[in-house]
């Protein structure tokens, strides 16, 4: 069997306006329209993957906590319907997915072979979180790739950004080793917002555009350092910048995927192609895409 590889690292964030505004079948809740720019931006890397030849997507989400190490989903398919606590109105997603459990085994044994705290999710009954979902329906809405969903270990909120980053570092390295020993061709999604400060009232249409904008311009500066980095191919800079960044901007890097991804690919020094930035309820969010390694 030959070596497994990552054949693409992709910042695919997950504010579910995303799917609400696309108006999929699975998605109860039905829009106008919104959010037009990070959606064609998503368009555009569905068009590269589609063209790609892989295995398998894991996916580390920061709206599955766990606050005793990080659980990794191990249950070999899953149907029912996701919620968002908070946008309730707007995501109501029926989900019916596979789930890559011996990729998931294989990233939890050499886990714990590097001495970290993981568990597998066995629960037939576990409801999936919604970062997971949207940013899996928005890469891939075909859903006719296993997928592997990884949780995020508060350690950012229970320690601080550096305990995280260690531990994240780690856990990629298990991960890029998990997919090699697998023999498997893998796309990584870093499910998360850049900046994350965001709006406490939403309009009474929430597709309505006129109400979407940037919450401060400090955060906005912020998001276009770390998109310059990304493009610059300069990923260890991001790593370096990313305690600042996470406290800084309120950023959902604080739940470890950026990090755990960079750090699964060794942290690329190839250019990331941004497909696009744009804001929901004041956050920023960027799509973008490192190519893997040949
Ligand atoms: O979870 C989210 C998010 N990260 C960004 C924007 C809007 C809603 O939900
Ligand atoms: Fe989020």
């Amino acid at each position: 069997m030959s070596k497994g590889q990552i054949i693409a690292g992709c910042l695919a964030p997950h504010p579910p306006h995303l799917v609400y505004a696309e108006n999929p079948k699975q998605n109860e809740p039905k829009a106008e329209c919104g959010w037009e720019t990070l959606r064609w931006a998503y368009g555009d890397m569905r068009e590269v993957l589609k063209k790609k030849d892989y295995d398998a997507i894991v996916v580390l989400s920061p709206h599955w906590r766990t606050y005793v190490g990080t659980h990794i989903l191990a249950i070999p398919h899953a149907k029912s319907i996701s919620v968002d606590p908070v946008f309730p109105h707007l995501f109501r997603y029926h989900y019916d997915l596979k789930v890559d459990v011996e990729l998931a085994k294989e990233i939890h044994n050499q886990s714990q072979s590097a001495g970290l705290t993981t568990k597998l999710m066995t629960n037939p009954d576990f409801r999936i979180d919604y970062g997971t979902i949207v940013s899996c329906h928005l890469a891939n809405p075909d859903w006719d790739k296993p997928i592997v969903s990884i949780s995020s270990n508060a350690a950012s909120a229970y320690w601080n950004v550096d305990v995280m980053q260690e531990k994240m570092i780690e856990l990629g390295q298990a991960t890029k080793k998990a997919i090699e020993k697998s023999g498997k061709r893998v796309v990584l999604l870093s499910s998360n917002s850049l900046s994350h400060r965001h709006f406490t009232k939403e309009p009474s249409l929430p597709e309505d555009m006129s109400a979407e904008h940037i919450y401060n311009h400090s955060q906005y500066l912020w998001d276009m350092k770390m998109i310059e980095l990304m493009k610059a191919g300069r990923s260890k800079d991001m790593i370096a910048l990313m305690p600042d960044f996470t406290e800084q901007a309120i950023s959902e890097t604080d739940s470890g995927a950026l990090t755990w991804m960079l750090s699964a690919m060794d942290f690329p020094t190839v250019p990331a192609k941004v497909f696009g930035y744009g804001t929901v309820i004041g956050t920023g969010n960027a799509v973008a895409m490192w190519e893997g390694r040949a």
